[in-house]
């Protein structure tokens, strides 16, 4: 949610939802058109379930940058675990990996049986009806615990048009890496022939296939006319698994399309963002696990969050001391690893450079509430001053959420123009659970009561 930050769901901006109690968010879209997806965000319950896609479309007379597809059809894909989101978190605390989820779920079923080996007899799949010659608009989201997936048709291009509200150049591909809370909308033309059924497959990314082969999701996608059921092997993966460096290719070929209409009437690409003097850098380093007071935690520069007993703004409001502090470091240090409540005091209406650098071993991805930023730079390696030599400041793409390959990092560039207290993460819940988060404080020193919302009226304390 993009406005109000009383009511992101997340701890550090309100209570949480008791048991059989409800909570009804009322907010107003209007700046971000595309493809989202909502889920709970505490106590690792996304793991078990309960997300679901929210799309927002543009007002009518607004034109969106490719004809109108026939159709919408949303795809929710994500690694599953059979053990339940409780079972998952005592293992994380006793120190282990979750390991390798027990499948990749399409639309809440399993794979289609595509080999007898493999999948075993009466798993109920997902099946996508069309029809020969339409375009679709795929909207698919990895809504998964942790694994990073790639998504391919058999025998379709992809035509990459959208990811999280934002227009892209448009480009096909054969295949998509979607990495754990990103959301992609791809063009799908129906141009094939019916001779039978084709395979939807969302395998893991960067695995030892052998040994994951079970964890593949398999849909159908089954033409009006098809002659008969899908057959044969899955369309290949790519087989770049122990090359990261040509897979960064494909998020780095991620543009903006600085001609297509954004919400507004405005040009997207009117901002010209490259131009922008930084007024702050944050270096944030996130690191595998660590044994921290005995418990095992994950920290983002040093530091492992611990959520406050009362959301930030509320303490703000309601003048309590000590539930947070402002003194996330700008960098990675030295000190030895620890749990606190550190909030990144950040400025309004500041043109903020966040280098996220991947130390832990696995992918991992990085999102930000209530905002979107330039993904300008990713590379391997250390991030360095001279890294800004390599940025794209011309058409890097806006989003919300990006991924930092492992021994790597990702640059971002974010105008603080949200005023409220916005929750920075990693999405991959066997981290985010263990501690890799923080807040960003941004407000208005002349809050004047227009550029920060009033808190709802549900809001408790
Ligand atoms: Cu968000």
């Amino acid at each position: 949610m993009r406005r109000n930050s009383w009511q992101d769901g997340v701890l550090g901006t309100n209570c949480p939802i008791h048991p059989k109690k409800n909570f009804t968010y009322r907010f107003q879209v209007k700046d971000q058109i595309g493809s989202f997806f909502y889920f709970p965000s505490l106590n690792f319950q996304r793991a078990s379930g309960g997300f679901g896609p929210i799309i927002i479309n543009n007002r009518n007379i607004i034109a969106i940058p490719f004809a109108h597809p026939d159709a919408d059809i949303v795809l929710l894909v994500g690694d599953w675990y059979t053990k339940n989101h409780t079972a998952l978190r005592t293992t994380l605390e006793s120190g282990e990996e979750l390991g390798m989820p027990d499948g990749v779920l399409i639309n809440g079923k399993g794979p289609y049986r595509y080999n007898s080996t493999l999948v075993l007899d009466g798993i109920e799949y997902e099946t996508i009806n069309v029809d020969p010659g339409k375009t679709y608009r795929f909207r698919v989201h990895n809504v998964g615990t942790s694994t990073s997936l790639n998504f391919r048709i058999e025998g379709h291009n992809l035509l990459l048009v959208e990811t999280e509200g934002f227009y892209t150049t448009q480009q096909n591909f054969t295949s998509f890496d979607i990495h754990v809370g990103q959301s992609y909308s791809f063009l799908v033309t129906m141009d094939q022939n019916a001779t039978k059924d084709y395979y939807i497959v969302a395998s893991a990314r960067f695995v030892n296939e052998t040994v994951w082969e079970r964890v593949t999701g398999v849909a159908i996608l089954h033409y009006s006319n098809s002659k008969g059921p899908a057959s044969g092997p899955l369309p290949v993966a790519p087989s770049d698994i122990y090359n990261q460096w040509s897979a960064m290719n494909q998020p780095r070929a991620i543009r903006q399309n600085t001609t297509a209409s954004g919400a507004r009437p405005n040009p997207q690409g009117s901002f010209h963002y490259g131009s922008i003097n930084v007024t702050d850098t944050y270096v944030i380093q996130s690191l595998p696990p660590v044994r921290i007071d005995g418990k095992f935690r994950a920290t983002l520069n040093g530091i492992s969050f611990v959520n406050p007993d009362t959301p930030i703004r509320l303490a703000d409001l309601h003048k309590v001391k000590g539930a947070y502090k402002l003194d996330f470091p700008n960098k990675p240090h030295d000190r030895t690893p620890h749990m606190d409540r550190s909030v990144i005091n950040a400025t309004y209406k500041g043109f903020i450079e966040i280098i996220l650098q991947n130390n832990d071993t696995k992918m991992q991805s990085f999102h930000m509430d209530g905002y979107a930023f330039f993904v300008v730079g990713m590379d391997f390696g250390v991030w360095s001053e001279n890294s800004r030599n390599n940025y794209n400041k011309w058409d890097a793409i806006s989003r919300s959420t990006t991924e930092v390959y492992p021994g790597g990092w990702t640059a971002v560039l974010v105008s603080l123009d949200n005023v409220g207290v916005w929750n920075l993460r990693v999405e991959n819940l066997d981290r985010w659970y263990l501690g890799q988060e923080t807040y960003m404080r941004i407000i208005n020193p002349e809050e004047n009561g227009k550029t920060e919302m009033v808190p709802p009226d549900n809001q408790s304390i």
